[in-house]
């Protein structure tokens, strides 16, 4: 490994430092980043550090030397862990995922990007149309994902507000038939407001060129030039340009393209729309905005200003009534509804690609098995001046896949150890169990105690459930609230309360919490745009068509289908063979040659990366059971071949080994072998395929009756 690039570029793998520290492993990191050298294994874990600029490391001639190969025959890089991978799922026919971890900005996405571009690249050699057309739509989904779910924060240009789950389905002959993508809780609040320096959705800003080419605004010569949803009105041209090619190339039609965009201008309007009350009416400011917006949304203009001024109820007794908003109400109305305008047209588009990409008339008989590599993007841990509710849901994300990290990782390795009768030496880590419970617990958890509070009747407020939370948490080791901390202040009485994250503290404030997560909005808007004569506007809103006596009074909470969602994606990652990439921030400030050494220290202590290099170097890289082991070398050993002379199936393994002299590299378990450096089985593998040309001759002869 180290030798391939030569040790003044350091140790290609952290399992092969002097001593586990946190001084050498970063002596190691800061090394290798100022030589260009931003991959580093754990075993087969790959850390990666942010480069901030481009590098030569990617092209045809790397994905050339990395394709079919092993591990450790090349330097470090994405593309060896989505080799192996790749050959997991064809050679053992295995599920495997890739989970891609890390703060916000620490090249994630990059990551997932370049995995995929790799699997495009070494797969259907033979240039099948129909695969590569599945090739082209899965890796131009990146492209539109990333226009309408990524936006500038003050962490990160382009940074993920939404999270992704990408599976790609392989048929028998290792090429892509398809895929599917999940999505995972789109940041929708960005819609009508950002934090200072940020930006909206990058798609609001290629919709302005849509607006200032197309017929968009009819009777207008030009657009409006301020949008009160948008911080500046500075275009995006050449991604616009991308993203449509991109949403050509998918399969998206001429109309649902333009849909798309005409959904854009209308959210950009609705943000134009203010009201005014004389005390008792309360009346639309912006009839030009209505006007447009119906026109853009194929509605009614009346009906348009109807839904933001008024909403229908249905009393106890089972009438239904018309009740105007206050002006406080209807802004609020406003907003939810381009709140819900956007996501529902995020979510119809992920929809759509998944109908376009999914695996159609595939006969597992006929085919063989349909296996998978999944690709985990999802935005990362996150620390703001301000932190709201949907870092909370972010975080609380983060700590579900630091703990399936333990749990595959340290725990599972640990486990099996112990299990096989290894001796080895315990490692502790942080279990960051308790902090998952800390916000999922049902009855006692953060989300519990919003749940109750949203669904409680009467007027609960973000501070009422802030009181209640500093009750039933304050024992909670991770838990702050500041009437326990009457001297912090960092934190206010009324607003915050602090979770200690295995990542570091963060401060949240309740404010907004609850309306977030009761995620309320009225159903005249859902029945104002099923009611649209545009019928791919009509799909994405099939609910509309519930009258209000038939909509469900008690929906699930954001918080709870999010917790949901999230471990349904646990589920599904737990059961594949994962393979993991974590990535490290080397500063705040973007730039190519720093590398921070208190922040990366951090990063490494929470990922907990020393011990995961204390478990891998004082484990075994690859293990087997003996009688799998026999079957496949037994063919190099005198004691087992042609006959196995040994009284167990242990013996005769330890027979194999001794003879290739590698019994200092391994360890005899109750039921497998467990050897510590691929190397030596690499030198049996050779020996085997140099064997099998003679093996074969000698089979035909004994067929033939020759010997
Ligand atoms: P993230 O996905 O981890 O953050 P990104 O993958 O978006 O972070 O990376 C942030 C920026 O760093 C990119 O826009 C690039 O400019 C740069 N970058 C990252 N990796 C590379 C690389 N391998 N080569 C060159 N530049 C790179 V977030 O989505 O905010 O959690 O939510
Ligand atoms: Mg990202």
């Amino acid at each position: 490994m180290a030798e391939l690039e030569g040790l003044e570029f350091g140790k290609s793998d952290f399992v092969l430092l002097d001593e586990v520290t946190m001084e050498q492993f970063m002596e190691n990191l800061k090394l290798r980043f100022e030589k260009g050298r931003i991959y580093t294994y754990i075993g087969e874990v790959v850390v990666s550090v942010n480069p901030y600029r481009q590098m030569d490391i990617y092209g045809k001639d790397t994905i050339d030397a990395y394709r079919g190969r092993e591990l450790y025959e090349n330097p470090p890089h994405l593309y060896a862990v989505s080799d192996a991978a790749y050959k997991a799922m064809k050679r053992r026919a295995k599920d495997t995922c890739i989970v891609i971890s890390g703060e916000s900005g620490a090249g994630k996405t990059e990551a997932s990007k370049y995995i995929m571009q790799y699997i495009a690249a070494i797969t259907n050699p033979s240039q099948r149309a129909e695969v590569e057309s599945v090739k082209n739509v899965l890796l131009k989904s990146n492209c539109v994902l990333e226009a309408f779910g990524n936006a500038k924060t003050n962490r990160n240009d382009n940074s993920s507000r939404f999270g992704k789950y990408m599976d790609i389905n392989f048929n028998f002959n290792g090429d892509p038939t398809g895929g599917h993508i999940n999505n995972y809780l789109l940041e929708k609040s960005r819609v009508v407001q950002q934090q200072d320096g940020e930006r909206n959705f990058h798609s609001f800003y290629q919709v302005l060129v849509f607006c200032s080419t197309s017929n968009t605004f009819t009777d207008q010569k030009e657009p409006p030039r301020v949008f009160f949803f948008l911080q500046t009105s500075n275009n995006d041209r050449s991604s616009h340009k991308a993203v449509m090619n991109a949403l050509g190339v998918i399969g998206f039609s001429e109309e649902e393209i333009s849909s798309i965009y005409q959904i854009l201008a209308s959210i950009l309007l609705l943000g134009n729309i203010q009201f005014e009350s004389d005390g008792e009416n309360v009346q639309v400011l912006g009839q030009e905005a209505v006007k447009h917006i119906s026109e853009l949304t194929s509605t009614d203009p009346d009906s348009v200003t109807k839904s933001l001024l008024f909403r229908t109820v249905a009393t106890g007794g089972g009438e239904v009534i018309e009740k105007g908003h206050s002006e406080q109400d209807a802004c609020f109305g406003r907003d939810a509804f381009a709140k819900a305008l956007y996501e529902r047209l995020f979510g119809w588009i992920v929809s759509r690609i998944n109908s376009i990409i999914e695996v159609k008339d595939y006969n597992p008989v006929l085919h063989g098995k349909n296996t998978v590599i999944g690709v985990l993007d999802i935005y990362g841990f996150e620390i703001f001046d301000n932190n709201s509710f949907e870092q909370f849901c972010i975080n609380y994300c983060n700590e579900k896949l630091q703990q399936l990290f333990i749990e595959l990782i340290l725990q599972q390795e640990q486990g099996e150890y112990q299990r096989e009768g290894i001796t080895w030496q315990h490692i502790d880590y942080f279990n960051n169990q308790i902090i998952v419970d800390l916000v999922e617990q049902p009855h006692k958890g953060i989300i519990s105690i919003l749940d109750e509070a949203c669904l409680s009747v009467g007027k609960v407020t973000d501070t009422v459930c802030l009181d209640s939370m500093d009750t039933k948490l304050s024992q909670h080791p991770h838990y702050t609230s500041r009437k326990l901390s009457p001297t912090d202040k960092t934190m206010d009485f009324q607003k915050h309360f602090r979770i200690r994250h295995y990542a570091g503290d963060v401060t949240y404030s309740v404010e907004g919490f609850l309306d977030k997560n009761k995620d309320l909005l009225f159903q005249d808007f859902k029945r104002l745009m099923y009611n649209s004569s545009n019928p791919v506007l009509k799909e994405m809103w099939p609910d509309g068509q519930l009258s209000i006596t038939e909509v469900t009074k008690r929906p699930l909470t954001a918080a709870t289908l999010f917790k949901n969602s999230i471990v349904a994606l646990v589920d599904k990652l737990a059961c594949k063979e994962p393979y993991y990439v974590r990535c490290i921030k080397p500063n705040e400030m973007k730039s190519p040659v720093l590398l921070d050494d208190a922040r990366c220290q951090h990063q490494v202590a929470y990922l907990g990366l020393l011990e995961n290099v204390m478990v891998r170097r004082a484990g075994f890289a690859y293990r087997q059971p003996y009688a799998r082991f026999l079957q496949r070398y037994k063919m190099t050993c005198e004691y087992t071949w042609p006959n196995h002379l040994m009284g167990s199936d242990r013996e005769a393994v330890e027979a194999i080994v001794t003879q290739h002299g590698f019994q200092d590299d391994v360890a005899y378990g109750h039921t497998k072998l467990f050897v510590r450096t691929p190397r030596s089985l690499f030198s049996l593998e050779q020996e085997r395929a140099a064997l099998i040309p003679i093996l074969v001759l000698f089979l035909q002869k004994v067929w033939r009756g020759a010997l």
